[in-house]
């Protein structure tokens, strides 16, 4: 087993030099607040031309007709393509990250409310918008279903007639755990408590919107692809495998991405339209998609309607969890989860306890609605997972009339317990909850916080008091069990030191605003003691990083950390052979101080890492087969996922008035294992927080019965801001992942995954008094008041 680093924070303050882990702050800022940011939309090329995609205006229709010929008149345009032009291609339709097809454009039907139908080429990008205007499609409008319920019914319109014999909308199912042992639980089960909830489609809605540069040179036969992706590996793979162009002849990159989220995995038809645009028209084109094409397009999250039941004994001991789900998938499978994982990690929703047996089953289905479903922050559903435990183990405390702190703590997997299996598989590295638990409790001021709530209650008002603890499952692979279009989910790393000291480190995760050029730079600095601002990271570029799967599922730091790490270890190993020639010494007489190598019982003859580069490159001799140069490269697949946990307590007051909610206090406390740059660490719990709330409180992409989307504008699809967020109160714990090099845990979508169920339990908690055991998200003020007066609407 490798060595664990238990120390954190090596300096807390950027006066003094840096070297290792810490708040440092962050590389990227200084380019990010002089607005010298580079996206994707910041890239001309000379000549290029602009791409805009007409949509569907409907969410289900037979396309009868395409009439381009007015638009390829417009002034400006130079061409106008349909997916029936596509289709004489073999280009109409792309495999999705699931197995699945999905139309680049449509051919035969459109499938939900902003399909893409057709795209324009012209000069200005005003031009190509005006001419989508006079394309003229007749549709055959057909019934459509966006109640995931309705699309199972017999007689419901069949949305996926493209796929062979297919006579339902059934899209597939799943199992996980062990219904017979499950149900012989249930059944000698002092309580069973049992509710219904929804988790509705959201939408991760990044700052920057989808889109690409393509630039098709038919001379060196050289696609050049700059994307909004977060996986630019895994995206060329695809394309190489579309387009018939060679692998080696794509070169994605990735610059500066403004927010992912998880809504720039998928490959959307945007991307392949305007890399056939730019080999047809000879022409680098432009797509950039505006905020209403995103929200109703893209990737969603979310829209499982689930079942929950828990069993225990009377005094509180959780025996088993059962559930029953159905999974929206929207039109096309378009989840981005490893293939064998069609439910992404929704096998953790045991959570956790500690308990004797588990069961889910999953249906999924097809309806007229946009594809995705891993997004948002999500790891791969295990918001979903995180929220049905912790919603139901608040309904049990209800039933047995027990603090739902005190019963978590009573539950809790014992630290004697790891490496822990699920009944349903997984096995979780390390923990240790109840530290975590009382921590949270403490910062709360748990006890005195009740007491407010009994005098509030008294009085009429309404505070409650939510608690959530969660545990995440994070760091997608091994590439043995885990794997995307074949793709193993390992990553590759590879560090440089230059001559005079400074390096590159090349990743193959590529950063949507988490901070990877500081933290892996920091990684680095911690194992060979160059100072971060020495070391530069090189991401988002095919042709200048290692092959590797990408940043989603809060994988960099558990599989490219580790890599950077390791990479790093490699080269102070070499290093160490270099110093016992320039020191005359046996590599076991040197020992390792940061930054230099000294004689054992001599500190006085040293040399530096900086000294060792100069050398491994230059005049002088290297010990005996050493090779000139100071480098290595690795590719890390990791034995298992980390397992990161959280104790999470929301305060809210509700105003019996107007039902509106507002979040008073919000305590996170997190445990990452070894933490790399705390600050950065609290940037992302801060910002996944936020999420909570407006998961919680406000977000919802909800349609009407004819499939038209409600919450295509940022007017009618509400995000928070500073005005609905209270200042998040954090603290940590710190327990090491036994199997990462470095003992870190991802913690990018830790927040986002614990906070809604904090916020739902306190607002229930609220409501107490009127007798509500639950109300579904968005707990808007509409929903609020209906709850209280006992007509909890279904969503
Ligand atoms: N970190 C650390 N110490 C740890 C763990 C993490 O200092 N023990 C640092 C990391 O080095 C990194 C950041 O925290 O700088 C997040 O690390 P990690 O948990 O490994 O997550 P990823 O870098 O893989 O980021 C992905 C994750 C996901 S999947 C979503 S969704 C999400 C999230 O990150 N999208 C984000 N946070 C986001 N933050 C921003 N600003 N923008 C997004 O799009
Ligand atoms: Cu699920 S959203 Mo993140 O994995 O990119």
């Amino acid at each position: 087993m490798t060595t664990v680093h238990e120390r954190v924070d090596t300096f807390h303050d950027n006066d003094q030099k840096p070297v290792g882990y810490g708040r440092m702050l962050r590389k990227e800022d200084p380019r990010f607040v002089r607005g010298r940011g580079r996206f994707v939309d910041d890239v001309r090329l000379p000549g290029m031309l602009h791409l805009a995609i007409l949509r569907s205006p409907v969410a289900h229709a037979r396309i009868l007709s395409i009439d381009t010929s007015t638009a390829e008149a417009s002034p400006g345009v130079k061409a106008v393509v349909t997916g029936a032009m596509l289709a004489e291609q073999g280009l109409a339709w792309m495999p999705t990250l699931s197995n699945d097809v999905q139309a680049v454009l449509a051919t035969d039907k459109v499938r939900f409310q902003g399909q893409e139908v057709a795209f324009v080429v012209a000069e200005d990008k005003y031009a190509a918008r005006d001419a989508l205007e006079l394309i003229d499609v007749e549709y055959d409008v057909l019934d459509p279903v966006v109640d995931a319920r309705r699309a199972l019914e017999p007689g419901a319109p069949v949305i996926r007639d493209d796929l062979d014999g297919k006579t339902d909308n059934h899209c597939f199912d799943w199992e996980t755990g062990d219904e017979a042992a499950t149900a012989a639980v249930f059944a000698r089960a002092d309580v069973v408590v049992s509710q219904d909830l929804v988790y509705p489609r959201v939408h991760p809605a990044p700052m920057e919107t989808c889109g690409a540069l393509a630039d098709f040179d038919a001379v060196d036969g050289k696609l050049r692809l700059w994307s909004t992706t977060q996986a630019p590996h895994a995206h060329r793979t695809l394309y190489a495998l579309v387009a018939g162009i060679p692998e080696h002849k794509i070169q994605v990159i990735s610059p500066d991405i403004g927010g992912g989220f998880g809504n720039k995995v998928p490959i959307y038809p945007g991307y392949v339209c305007a890399i056939v645009a730019s080999i047809v028209t000879g022409k680098p084109v432009k797509w950039m998609e505006d905020r209403f094409e995103n929200l109703i397009s893209t990737g969603f999250a979310r829209d499982y309607i689930m079942r929950g039941e828990i069993a225990a004994t009377r005094d509180g001991r959780i025996l088993a969890i059962r559930t029953n789900v159905l999974a929206d998938h929207g039109a096309f499978n378009g989840t981005a989860a490893p293939v064998k994982y069609p439910a992404g990690f929704f096998g953790v929703f045991t959570g956790s306890y500690d308990i004797e047996a588990a069961y889910c089953k999953m249906t999924a289905v097809f309806t007229n609605k946009a594809p995705g479903g891993v997004a948002y922050a999500c790891s791969f559903r295990i918001t979903e997972a995180v929220y049905l435990v912790e919603r139901i183990v608040d309904c049990l405390a209800d039933e047995l009339g027990m603090d739902p702190a005190e019963l978590r703590l009573k539950n809790f997997i014992r630290p004697e317990q790891f490496p822990y299996t699920t009944k349903t598989g997984w096995v979780y590295d390390s923990g240790d909850y109840e530290p975590t638990m009382r921590l949270a409790m403490e910062m709360a001021g748990y006890a005195d916080l009740r007491r407010e709530q009994q005098e509030k209650r008294a009085r009429g008002e309404l505070m409650g008091i939510g608690v959530a603890f969660f545990t995440e499952a994070v760091g997608a692979g091994p590439r043995k069990n885990m794997d995307i279009l074949g793709l193993g989910m390992a990553d590759g790393c590879e560090l440089r030191v230059h001559p005079t000291g400074k390096a590159v480190v090349r990743l193959s995760v590529q950063s949507q605003g988490q901070g990877h050029e500081t933290t892996f730079a920091q990684i680095v600095a911690e194992e060979i003691g160059i100072p971060p601002d020495d070391i530069d990271v090189v991401h988002g570029d095919t042709d200048n990083t290692p092959f590797g799967l990408g940043t989603y599922g809060s994988r960099s730091t558990p599989v490219s950390g580790a890599a950077a790490a390791l990479v790093a270890r490699k080269v102070r190993d070499k290093a160490r052979i270099i110093a016992s020639g320039m020191l005359e010494v046996s590599v076991a007489d040197l020992e390792w101080d940061k930054g230099s190598f000294r004689v054992k019982g001599d500190p006085g003859r040293s040399v530096t890492i900086q000294d060792i580069a100069m050398r491994a490159h230059g005049a002088g001799d290297l010990p005996e087969g050493v090779e000139g140069g100071l480098e290595a490269q690795i590719c890390y697949n990791p034995s298992n996922l980390t397992y990161p946990h959280g104790a999470y307590i929301c305060v809210v007051d509700i105003d019996p008035g107007t039902a509106q909610v507002k979040v008073r206090r919000f305590i996170a406390v997190d445990d990452c294992g070894t933490r790399i740059n705390p600050m950065i660490i609290e940037g992302q719990v801060h910002g996944g927080l936020a999420d909570g709330v407006g998961m919680a409180l406000m977000e919802m992409i909800a349609f009407d019965e004819d499939g038209n989307c409600l919450g295509a504008s940022l007017m009618d699809y509400l995000i928070p801001t500073a005005l609905e967020v209270p200042d998040w109160e954090t603290g940590f714990t710190v327990t090491p992942s036994p199997h990462h090099p470095i003992g870190a845990k991802g913690v990018g979508e830790s927040a986002t995954v614990g906070s809604p169920p904090a916020i739902v339990n306190a607002v229930v908690d609220a409501l107490e008094p009127f007798g509500v055991r639950h109300a579904d998200m968005p707990l808007t003020p509409s929903r609020v008041w209906d709850a209280m007066r006992g007509n909890a609407r279904p969503p």
